[in-house]
């Protein structure tokens, strides 16, 4: 009897099965590692390299000097289905070093071993001093035409498409922080323009610590873990920070940002970008005005909340990593306009009695409105981490003409620093011949030679005048970059601030009086966590003493929680306006992108979470069923079990079942399963929804799901629908995230 058959067919159906699954998960669930699925067995069968996924771009293929080289992007990285050495050669092993009998020891003649292992002794090279941690994506920047009638460059014409390359981060961790911590946030575009690059190098807060750039080495190392012990990670609630922002207080500006639900955003999607200095533009006739750069968010500016913040960055360190990544690979490509505020060119370059110089001062939007410029979208995820985000080195004086620079301190130093940083960390001059920072524009320089030259300069006289090469290359007039003759008024030298750059205190009052109630008690709450955690009595009071100069009530609140008396101000309080604007509350925004997660009870059947599901994708959100067990639920990928979901993933929770405790409900198995006991829903579904209600998610249930509401005790609350169908309840759901969050769930104490 030929068994063989019997057994063949069982593994043809389990392989059938196998591939149906992992065609669904590769196919809807956005963070697949590769393009094509995995086989259980080893390949045998040599074959080319798969296609890249969908959504993963590279940068262009130029040459060292900027020429397009029609060559595809795969041509740069792997090819071919065998493995060779660095330099081509085919091998037979890669297993097993070169030894003196299969029991060693190991030759020094193994070229292979050495070469491999050479190699990755150095494939480190120093993260950034700053900045270290971080997510990039491609995109294309289309100008609107709206800044032609102020700048001549040539990107913001109207109809005008520029590729470009985002690079999104946090500033004090290292570069295996977590992403969710409380901290500023680098936004810098690097703008592949006709007309040379131009790297906006921008923050997520508008204005910063300090105004002389001289203080940078100084704050950073304040922010950093203690040198000692090199703690705490990736976190300003120490002493060193409020020990430094306390007593150079022109740092309370920044510092009330970061405290304010800034400094937690929900999604890099979801963030406002600010260049902070002025820039001045100049036009075709060489008139000039002086601009604030502000990136904004289609999807409007939302926060994660501070619990939020701390699960995530335990359950999901990569959080605005994976959001950015999931949402290009799910089609919901992240968007912002370019706008400019734009002031007169005047010779003492303020506006509205407001210094232009200080960057530690903004212009309210409404005395000086954003207007749009230009959308950056970005479609296409890095194909290799450290080949670009890694590598990408922005510089403040990239700039292409009709874009020039003001003499904000702040932005002098960093136009010495970039380069400068980039020696140590990309190993030597020619860091603009990496292929994520070739230009796109045609390149001419006379920089020669140098560690990783990759161009093979033709020609004998790099330097000009000369006779030998014809006298190429000329300098020109024609769209040529001109350092504007601004005026600098005779002055003595001198280490000294402008009298204007004493005012450390009204524009932080403004900031807290344009607040919303919840907004307020955020601050209050981060200030009191902050120095809560500081050892030095000394510093907590100082930081109060700056507390009681910017506002009262927000004094008298941390002082409490501190258990300290409120001091009165040392300065007579601002009267000033509040600025509309600086609240993230109150409008209603697209939900596009949100992540939507769908409790499911496959023991009942799922007839009706299909069309939800299929609701969810129209809307342009993305649904994650969250199931029991993993694989496929009626045809369904599962995405979340009870074991792997938790709250701070979804921003919205649908609720289709009542699923009893599963088999791996056991506090021995999953902590989030706590006493299970003989509960009729599983506590981890439980937990889920009382979670999601506590950081004010909109929660909607229907059909048997309503008993998951009774088992959390959220039934009958703002923001906790139950409808008749599914459809329904995602409808309502919907309505809710257009305003990010039920806001009514945190009653504030403060007006
Ligand atoms: Fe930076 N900053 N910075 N900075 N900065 C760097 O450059 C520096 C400042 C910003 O994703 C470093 O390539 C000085 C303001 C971003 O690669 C370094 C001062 C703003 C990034 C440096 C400032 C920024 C950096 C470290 C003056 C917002 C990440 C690695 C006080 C407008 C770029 C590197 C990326 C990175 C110096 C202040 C934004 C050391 C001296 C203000 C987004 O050169």
């Amino acid at each position: 009897m030929d068994s063989s058959k019997p057994v063949k067919a069982v593994k043809d159906v389990v392989e059938a099965a196998a591939a149906k699954v992992a065609e669904a998960l590769t196919s809807e669930v956005p963070g697949a590692p590769g393009s094509a699925p995995a086989t259980v067995d080893e390949p045998t069968a040599p074959k080319g390299p798969l296609p890249p996924k969908k959504e993963q771009g590279a940068p262009d293929t130029r040459t060292p000097t900027g020429a397009e080289t029609g060559a595809p992007a795969e041509s740069k990285g792997q090819q071919g289905a065998f493995l060779t050495t660095s330099q081509g050669a085919r091998l037979r092993d890669t297993d097993h070093s070169l030894k003196a009998g299969p029991r060693g020891p190991i030759l020094l003649q193994d070229h292979h071993f050495r070469e491999k292992i050479t190699h990755f002794d150095h494939e480190r090279i120093p993260e950034r001093v700053v900045h270290a941690r971080g997510a990039g994506a491609h995109g294309v920047f289309t100008g609107y035409g709206a800044a032609q009638k102020v700048t001549k460059a040539g990107f913001l014409a109207k109809g005008k498409e520029t590729p470009v390359f985002v690079r999104f981060s946090t500033v004090l961790g290292s570069r295996g922080s977590a992403d969710t911590v409380r901290d500023t946030r680098g936004f810098a575009t690097k703008f592949y323009t006709d007309e040379g690059t131009f790297d906006l190098v921008a923050n997520n807060i508008p204005v910063f610590f300090i105004q002389d750039a001289i203080k940078f080495p100084d704050i950073i190392h304040a922010g950093k873990p203690h040198p000692d012990r090199e703690i705490p990670q990736a976190q300003s609630a120490h002493d060193t920070f409020w020990d430094f922002v306390s007593l150079h207080t022109e740092a309370q500006h920044h510092t009330i940002w970061n405290m304010s639900d800034r400094g937690i955003p929900r999604s890099y999607r979801t963030m406002e970008g600010f260049g902070v200095h002025t820039f001045r533009l100049v036009d075709a006739a060489g008139e000039t005005v002086l601009v604030k750069f502000h990136w904004k968010p289609k999807l409007g500016v939302h926060s994660l909340d501070w619990e939020e913040a701390q699960i995530a960055a335990g359950v999901d360190p990569d959080f605005h990593r994976r959001d950015l990544y999931d949402a290009i690979e799910a089609g919901a490509f992240p968007e912002w306009e370019l706008g400019i505020q734009v002031f007169p060119d005047t010779p003492e370059e303020t506006f509205a009695g407001i210094d232009l110089l200080d960057p530690t001062k903004i212009v309210p939007e409404e005395l000086a409105p954003v207007q749009p410029v230009g959308k950056l979208v970005l479609n296409r995820t890095p194909r290799n981490f450290f080949a670009e985000t890694e590598q990408v080195a922005f510089h403040l004086g990239h700039l292409p003409p009709g874009i020039d620079v003001t003499n904000d301190p702040l932005l002098q130093g960093r136009l010495f620093s970039y380069v400068d940083t980039q020696l140590t960390r990309l190993g030597g001059p020619n860091f603009s011949q990496i292929p994520i920072n070739r230009p796109h524009a045609p390149v001419n320089d006379m920089l020669r030679d140098g560690f990783h030259q990759h161009a093979v300069h033709a020609g004998v006289a790099p330097y000009r005048p000369n006779s030998l090469d014809g006298g190429n290359p000329f300098t020109t007039e024609e769209n040529a970059f001109l350092d504007l003759p601004v005026v600098v008024a005779e002055a003595p030298k001198v280490r000294a601030n402008p009298a204007s750059f004493d005012d450390h205190y009204s524009q932080v009052r403004l900031f807290w009086l344009s607040m919303s109630p919840v907004e307020k008690e955020h601050i209050i709450r981060a200030y009191t966590f902050e120095l809560g955690k500081c050892y030095e009595q000394a510093i907590k009071e100082r930081q109060l003493q700056c507390l009681a100069n910017i506002d009262p009530v927000l004094c008298a609140e941390v002082a409490k929680g501190l258990g300290l008396p409120a001091p009165e101000p040392t300065v007579p309080l601002a009267d000033v306006h509040p600025s509309p604007a600086l609240s993230q509350i109150g409008r209603m925004w697209p939900a596009d992108g949100r992540l939507i997660g769908i409790v499911v009870d496959p023991a009942v059947g799922l007839d009706d979470v299909g069309p939800v599901r299929r609701a969810v994708f129209a809307a342009g959100m993305v649904p994650l069923l969250i199931a029991p067990y993993g694989g496929v639920v009626d045809g369904m990928p599962v995405q979340r079990t009870f074991a792997t979901a938790r709250s701070v993933e979804f921003d919205a929770i649908l609720v289709a079942g009542a699923p009893a405790p599963a088999a791996d409900a056991l506090p021995v198995r999953d902590a989030k399963a706590g006493a299970a006991g003989s509960l009729a829903v599983d506590p981890r579904v439980v937990l889920l929804v009382d979670e999601a209600w506590r950081h004010a998610k909109a929660i909607g249930a229907w059909g048997n799901g309503l008993t998951v509401l009774q088992e959390a005790g959220v039934a009958g609350t703002p923001g906790v629908v139950t409808a008749e169908s599914g459809e329904d309840a995602l409808t309502a759901v919907q309505q809710l995230l257009a305003a990010h969050r039920v806001w009514e769930r945190f009653p504030a104490s403060v007006a």
